[in-house]
Parts: structure tokens; sequence; C-alpha cells
């Protein structure tokens, strides 16, 4: 068996094309380090993503990795999960990606509690496409694309969580690597669909989040395991609280490999013989 990788060997050797800068940065360097001190391998691993500057980030590892449609990781990583249900998966979006265009497939996922981490590279803003809002944005972000803000009450991700089943919710700051590595690293280790909104500064299109550093703060009770009491807690908080607010005990979606799996041999077979409705 082969030696458990160290962080570095969880970096590819593509350079990342982010904004000096940028939060994601870091979240790349706790997610490595995350996979490291759980003593996994690259082959043990995948990465699926959307689209956005953050869904950038399966190129970045050496990890197995699928860079997909925008908001659609959700979808693809629960497939490979039941096809392969041995690999750590992780998937990785933006704001945009995962609550705007994917929103319905981010309530399923939460829903259906297969066993994926789902880290959220939040920066309320489109960043990729040059800064539109998008449903985190607080509604009074003034910019040229919304002048005197959209007016639209931002989206709450961690309470939709919530109340949608995830098992496992938590926030992390990007400016914290290590305390995020910790976070994503308990994410992992916990059965069923765990959810990791990281705040991770878009310094380009929203320059005054560098100020989020002076903001955060740890969580100051530990997480419960009472959804109702977590939602509370989470909808009366600043949005800087930082830590794992809620680590539930549903038992993850069964998933069985041979049950999963066909070979497209086999199903090109069903379909010529009309047992699988085209
Ligand atoms: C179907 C489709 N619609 C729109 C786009 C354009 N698009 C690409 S990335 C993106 C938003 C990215 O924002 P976010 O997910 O918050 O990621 P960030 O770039 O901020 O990391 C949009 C709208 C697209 N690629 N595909
Ligand atoms: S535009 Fe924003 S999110 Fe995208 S790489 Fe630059 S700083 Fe990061």
């Amino acid at each position: 068996m082969n030696a458990p990788a160290t962080a570095r060997e969880f970096k590819s050797d593509y350079k990342p094309v982010w904004c000096p800068g940028c939060g994601d940065y870091s979240v790349l360097a706790a997610v490595t380090k995350a996979l490291a001190t759980l003593g996994l391998r690259p082959e043990n691993v995948a990465v699926v993503s959307g689209i956005g500057c953050s869904s950038r980030i399966p190129a970045y590892t050496t990890c197995y990795g699928f860079h997909g449609v925008h908001g659609r990781a959700l979808p693809a990583a629960t497939g490979l999960k039941a096809a392969r249900p041995e690999l750590t998966v992780l998937v990785a979006s933006g704001d945009g990606d995962g609550y705007s265009i994917g929103g319905n497939h981010f309530l399923h996922a939460c829903r259906r509690n297969v066993d994926l981490t789902y880290i959220v590279m939040d920066n309320h803003v489109y960043g990729m496409t040059k800064g539109q809002a998008s449903p985190t944005t607080e509604p009074d972000w003034d910019n040229k694309l919304s002048p005197g803000g959209t007016g639209i009450r931002s989206f709450h991700p961690l309470v939709i969580a919530l109340a949608s089943g995830a098992n496992f919710v938590a926030r992390a700051f990007s400016g914290d690597t290590g305390g995020t590595a910790r976070i994503i690293a308990a994410a992992i280790r916990h059965p069923g669909f765990s959810f990791v909104e990281v705040l991770s500064p878009c310094v380009t299109f929203r320059p005054e989040q560098r100020g989020w550093k002076e903001r955060v703060h740890p969580a100051a009770v530990d997480p419960t395991d009472d959804a109702a009491r977590a939602a509370r807690r989470i909808m009366t908080d600043d949005g800087f609280n930082i830590g794992v607010l809620y680590a539930g005990a549903r038992a993850p979606y069964p998933l069985k490999r041979a049950d999963a799996r066909c070979e497209p041999a086999a199903l090109e077979a069903q379909f010529a013989c009309g047992e699988v409705a085209p």
C-alpha cells in the first residue's frame, strides 16, 4: 500500500490563474492539507466542480477531477459516488454556481444525504463573469451592474442546508488556512452530506472583503446535533461565526457498488432488447 500523500503531493503542477490575493488560493491549500491529514492519497479522492473561478480547483489538485457544467457539480458528484462509493468525493462551487443555477441541486443533495463534502467558496459575487450580484450578495451592495443595490434579500445557505437535511454544516474563513483545513477534514470524516461554506474574498470585484479578517470570530458554542437549534443560532448570528455549527446523525443514503455499476455494453444490450425505455 502506498504511503499517505503530503499536502504538496495533492497539488498539481498547474499554476492557478486566480487574481493575486484571491481567497481561493487558501481554500486550495486547506483542501490539500485536510486530505493529507486524513492520510489519503490522490487516487482515493475525486474533486468535482461546476463553473466559476472557485470551480477551477479540481485542476489544481492531483486527485481525480471533473470540471463540469455551470451549476451541475452536485448531480455529477452524486453519480460518481454512486458508481465509486469507495472514493472520497469533494464538490466545489461558488455562490453563483451553487445557489443560483445550481440551487435546486443543492436542496436535493442535502435531502438525499449521499456521503459527499460540499465546499462553497462564497464571495457574495459572480467573480468569473466580472461582478454580478449573486444570491448571497447584500441587497444594498452598490456597483455599476446593480446601481443602488439589487434590493433583493440575500439567501441563507446554512439554514437552507439544515432545513433540507444536510448532516453537517460549518462555516470557515479562507484567511485561516489551518482552521479551514480542520473543518474540511471534519466534514469529510462525517458521514452523509456535509456542507462547508467558506468565506473566500473576491479581492477584485469586492475589495472591501479584505476586511473580513477583522470581522470573523470563532463560534462561541460547540456544534449541536439539534437542527432547529442550529438554525436558530445561525439565523441570528452575524454571518462571521466560524466553526462546525451542526453535526447530525442521519444515516447516509446507502450505496452499494454492485447495484450502482453497469457496464456500457450491458446497458446497450438492454436498450437493444427494449428492457430500458429510451
Ligand atoms: C449555463 C451557464 N450560464 C452562465 C454561465 C456564465 N457563468 C460562468 S461562471 C458564472 C458565475 C460564477 O460565480 P460563482 O459561482 O459565484 O463563482 P466565482 O467566479 O465567484 O468563484 C456564470 C454566471 C455559464 N458558464 N453557463
Ligand atoms: S475575480 Fe475574484 S473570485 Fe475570481 S480569481 Fe479574481 S479575486 Fe478570485
